[in-house]
């Protein structure tokens, strides 16, 4: 299977502290991927959905307890402190390794422990990387399968290469004879562990999407900042697309948004305007480097979706619901009498009866949701049908167009571009989303999630930002504009004040325009805004007075935001970019002239 040194010393390390009943080596095989369904069938994690309504689709239910990632069991175990910085939890490493090794030792005692090498990006190409997992869980299998290039070709391509290592466990050993549960776990004790130095990846106690599936938020977005910062590259969290115009030109785009800010959609929009075309590259993860002629090339490093399910319908997303139709795994949707999937907002229509995502009988006039609000679908890319072939490139695709979004209410415009690079990155520091209904804290109270990297970046998020202004200063860089866009603002009255979705490629097509450098705009204070009549308005059904809302620069919200983010920066201390202080305050400087 493989004469890898490093790999074939580390799973019998492994084997010997977490003792597990056998190994298994996974070959990525359809039979073997078919094999850890029937497992989970058996042991009853999984169950089928009707074939004539879900094609090889299956229901999985996940323990009440492990619904989604645990950012206050993820830590990042840099030799020293502020290398994790003040928004990360920190450990030192030595001292978690030690922990973890008590609770790895016998942990998979019962199970059996697969062996998953996996490639992030094309196998073979110069710039993916290999990683293998080592994991008892049989979902995890089957997950990495639709998530990443999986099994014996990734071992073939890397030959005595080096790979990331990552351990996990559900953290619960089954004893002889011992009856196993159907969502194994831990209760006590989750870690996500990451040790930027050695490249490292430890997961404890969850069986969970971004707890458990280390190639995706683990190695592709927190290792691999830490490997980008020391090589020159970005490893961001941000979609990947391509925008056809209607005479056949194209450029890329990528973009970052905080959650519920609707990612997905937007990478498989389906564009308003005729003539148009969006095609999808990535809908998450964004590895961008340099190439020969200076631009930034993009590549998705992932091979699936691994997506919210709730508010994903015909309207919303059309092409998700084709990529939905067959071979998926679904985790805590609710399940419909006649044996399909159902979530929050799928269908017009509340269903009279369903199975919620606890097993429990649930019927219309409950007020509790049938799905969990972080239930997912798993789905390979190639079967969304708007997939642009070019995702397979493994040089990646030229970016023309970097997107900064949030979801704000007020205050931030419809869309705004960036001065230069410095300003840009300045843009992306402040971005945010004000908390719905669903999260704790004040309705309204801004979260900031800068570069959309809050629970990503495996280091000091002022390092971070020092980072994007050093790509910035890179010899022959052509750099991508950046843009600032908000599909939130809301009326006085509460209302959206732009219909979003398929109508957001308007927006798209002044980016592309300026792109192009067809299109003008003008210079405001927080930057350059569609000059008159330049965004497309024929044939949208927003009134004058709101498109006018929606591009006005709100001098006295802008201020007030130069304030709250001047607070913001404060807990960065010294190692804060000297570059984005200038930037705030030459903001509040322009602000203040035309009060
Ligand atoms: O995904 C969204 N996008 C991007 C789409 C390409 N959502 C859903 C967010 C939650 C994940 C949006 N919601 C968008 C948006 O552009 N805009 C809005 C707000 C909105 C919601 C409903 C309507 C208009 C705006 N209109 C009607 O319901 C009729
Ligand atoms: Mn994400």
């Amino acid at each position: 299977m493989t004469k890898n040194a490093k790999l074939e010393a580390w799973v019998k390390q492994v084997r010997a502290m977490c003792q597990p009943d056998r190994v298994r080596w996974c070959d990525g095989s359809q039979a073997e991927y078919d094999e850890m369904i029937h497992l989970m069938l058996r042991s009853g994690t999984a169950q089928p959905l009707d074939p004539r309504k879900r094609p090889n689709s299956y229901l999985v239910r996940s323990d009440p307890g492990d619904v989604a990632r645990v950012e206050d069991r993820t830590f990042i175990c840099s030799e020293d402190e502020q290398a994790a910085g003040p928004t990360n939890n920190w450990r030192d490493p030595a001292e978690m390794k030690v922990a973890l090794t008590k609770l790895f030792t016998g942990c998979m005692r019962g199970r059996t422990l697969y062996v998953i090498p996996f490639s992030m990006g094309p196998i073979g190409s110069p710039i993916a990387y290999t990683g293998v997992q080592l994991s008892d869980s049989p979902y995890v299998v089957a997950s990495m399968r639709i998530m990443t290039r999986m099994g014996q070709p990734v071992l073939d391509a890397l030959g005595d290469g080096d790979f990331v290592p990552c351990l996990h466990s559900v953290g619960m050993p089954l004893s002889p004879g011992k009856m196993d549960v159907a969502w194994p776990c831990n209760a006590d004790d989750k870690y996500i562990v990451h040790f930027p130095e050695t490249r490292e990846i430890w997961s404890f106690g969850s069986g969970y999407g971004g707890n458990a599936l280390l190639g995706k938020k683990c190695l592709a977005l927190r290792i691999a900042s830490v490997i980008a910062r020391d090589e020159g590259w970005l490893a961001e969290h941000m979609l990947i697309l391509k925008l056809t115009n209607p005479s056949g030109q194209v450029h890329y785009i990528c973009g970052a948004f905080p959650s519920a800010c609707g990612k997905t959609n937007l990478a498989m929009m389906r564009p308003a305007l005729p003539g148009w075309r969006v095609e999808t590259i990535g809908d998450d993860i964004a590895w961008m480097r340099f190439g020969d002629d200076g631009r930034l090339y993009a590549m998705n490093p992932e091979a699936g979706f691994f997506g919210v399910a709730p508010g994903t319908n015909e309207t919303s997303n059309p092409n998700a619901m084709a990529t939905l139709r067959e071979n998926v795994l679904f985790t805590n949707c609710a399940l419909t009498p006649d044996g399909d999937v159902w979530w929050e907002d799928m269908t017009n229509e509340l269903p009279e009866r369903l199975t919620d995502w606890r097993g429990q009988p649930w019927t219309r006039d409950l007020k509790a949701s049938a799905a969990h609000p972080n239930a997912r679908f798993t789905a390979s890319a190639s079967q969304c049908p708007v997939m642009s072939p070019e995702w397979q490139n493994p040089h990646g695709v030229p970016i023309s167009a970097i997107l900064f979004g949030g979801r704000r209410a007020t205050v931030v415009p419809l869309v705004q571009e960036a001065r230069d690079w410095k300003h840009g990155t300045f843009l992306g520091s402040i971005i945010g989303s004000e908390k719905t209904a669903a999260a704790a804290g004040k309705v309204g109270d801004l979260r900031r999630d800068p570069m959309a990297m809050l629970p990503f970046c495996g280091y000091n998020m002022a390092d971070y930002w020092s980072h994007w202004l050093r790509i910035g200063r890179h010899p022959g860089a052509q750099l991508p504009r950046i843009y600032l866009v908000n599909w939130f603002r809301k009326s006085a009255g509460g209302d959206f004040l732009w219909p979003g979705f398929g109508e957001n490629v308007r927006v798209l097509k002044w980016i592309f325009e300026r792109c192009e450098g067809t299109a003008k705009a003008v210079e405001t204070p927080i930057g350059r805004l569609p000059a008159e009549g330049e965004l497309e308005v024929t044939g949208l059904d927003v009134s004058r007075e709101n498109l006018a809302e929606l591009l006005h620069v709100d001098t006295e919200g802008w201020l007030a935001d130069v304030v709250a983010m001047r607070e913001y920066y404060e807990q960065f201390g010294d190692r804060m970019p000297p570059e984005l202080r200038v930037e705030l305050e030459a903001l509040g400087q322009r602000l203040s002239v035309c009060r």
